[in-house]
């Protein structure tokens, strides 16, 4: 088979001195951190839509990158020539997973048994490029917001037959994603919420989707599927309101309506700072109400006030990122580059360019996160910070076995108490920018 990608090497690990562009500096594969291999640490996944589809087209103006790989565009030979890039592409880089929506891997028919049709034929081809790499999937999504159809939203639409179709590309791309072993699967409503309640009935709207994610538990559930689904927490973009703001109020949603067994949260970077949290913030969410499920790994801009999608190069957030990440264990999913170049980054070159800064970004941050974590100080701090509830009457308040009138009795018994240990922020911060930026290693 030709080469598509031929004059980019294979992508090896050379060092945080070199100075070729198309290698690793930080990314070591087989390199051990804290007992596991880089590559266990950091399952990443290619984003089918944005490295294989998107091709630079923005509000104002259009494709500036050629994502044609030889073949004329909008025909299932393109489908292909895209999986042929995609896997060259990965195999290239050492990526091991993929993310795709069923949208992403045929062109659209307008006959949804055709798209379907389609769908079968892509994921045969899949498959058996998936069984002589060794390449998996890590999740797989049903695109409910490009179509017209959903305009007023998909499991919040106002709609009998447009939920019929969203139950439909639900039901198919839970099909795929089980086919080709896919360890999770997405809903990220971006058309689900609302404009403005002038015209929106929101709790007949969220019933809704919560019915629709049921069903979609149950049927992925019949067939075989035992992996994870997640919500994507997203607080706007398309919609100004969206149900899924951030991983608090998702969770809370799932808990509401009984599906947090069977859901946890993929947290994307740029979503979170949308949400005006950090992305720390939201996988510490996550984390600490055991719904720490997968990464959509990307940055955003904060002078932007929309999700640009940037490789992610901010290695303070990624050592974050890591640090969540390692104290919680890893992700039972991946590490997915929900990233594209920028617009003028046009060629072949620049889409390894993108994954290589994302990849070594999150290696970097890998290597600092496991520096803080051994340093210790940090959590050194934050285990005295609450010492004081390691004292009888602190056991009592943890084990429920005291009462207000007890606490207020030995309130009254201190009658006034001195300020309880300073934060010392500015210390951490200064020892975080001790471990980032020094090198022993
Ligand atoms: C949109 C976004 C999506 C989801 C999958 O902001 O992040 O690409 O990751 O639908
Ligand atoms: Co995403």
């Amino acid at each position: 088979m030709n080469e598509i990608f031929n004059n980019i090497p294979k992508i090896k690990y050379e060092g945080a001195k070199s100075k070729n562009p198309l290698a690793f500096k930080f990314y070591d594969a087989d390199k051990i951190v804290m007992g596991k291999k880089m590559k266990e640490h950091l399952p990443f996944a290619m984003a089918w839509w944005h490295n294989l589809c998107a091709s630079g087209t923005d509000m104002f103006g259009r494709d500036t990158a050629n994502k044609a790989f030889g073949v004329e565009k909008g025909t299932m030979a393109h489908a292909k020539a895209k999986v042929d890039a995609g896997f060259e592409f990965m195999q290239k880089l050492g990526i091991e997973y993929f993310c795709f929506h069923d949208v992403d891997l045929v062109p659209e028919a307008d006959d949804i048994n055709e798209t379907n049709a389609r769908l079968d034929e892509i994921s045969d081809y899949i498959l058996k490029k998936m069984k002589q790499t060794g390449i998996k999937c890590l999740w797989g999504t049903a695109n409910m917001f490009s179509n017209p159809r959903f305009m007023n939203g998909a499991g919040s639409t106002n709609s009998v037959d447009v939920y019929c179709f969203a139950a439909a590309q639900i039901k198919k791309a839970l099909d795929i994603t089980v086919k080709l072993g896919g360890k999770g699967y997405v809903f990220w409503g971006g058309r689900e919420g609302y404009e403005t309640l002038l015209n929106t009935d929101m709790k007949f709207e969220q019933e809704n989707i919560a019915r629709l994610m049921r069903m979609a538990v149950d049927y992925g559930r019949k067939i075989g599927f035992k992996g994870d689904f997640y919500i994507e927490p997203k607080p706007k973009e398309p919609m100004k309101h969206q149900y899924d703001f951030d991983a608090a109020t998702a969770i809370g949603f799932l808990r509401h309506y009984g599906l947090d067994k069977d859901f946890k949260m993929n947290i994307e970077a740029n979503h979170a700072t949308l949400a005006g949290h950090t992305f720390q913030h939201e996988l510490r969410v996550s984390a600490i109400n055991g719904m720490l499920g997968s990464i959509d790994a990307n940055q955003g801009d904060m002078l932007l006030g929309w999700d640009t999608d940037e490789f992610p190069f901010d290695v303070y957030d990624a050592t974050m990122c890591m640090y969540e990440v390692l104290k919680a264990g890893g992700l039972t999913g991946g590490f997915n580059f929900d990233a594209k170049n920028r617009r003028p980054s046009n060629t072949y070159e620049d889409m390894f360019e993108g994954y290589i800064l994302g990849m070594d970004t999150f290696a970097l941050g890998l290597l600092k996160a496991a520096a803080l974590i051994e340093d210790g100080r940090l959590d050194e701090f934050v285990k005295n910070k609450y010492a004081s509830f390691g004292t009888a009457l602190g056991k009592k308040i943890i084990d429920g076995k005291t009462s207000i009138e007890e606490l207020a009795d030995h309130a009254a018994d201190l009658k006034s108490i001195d300020a309880p240990l300073s934060g010392k922020q500015e210390r951490l911060e200064s020892i975080v920018n001790s471990i980032l930026f020094v090198n022993e290693k």
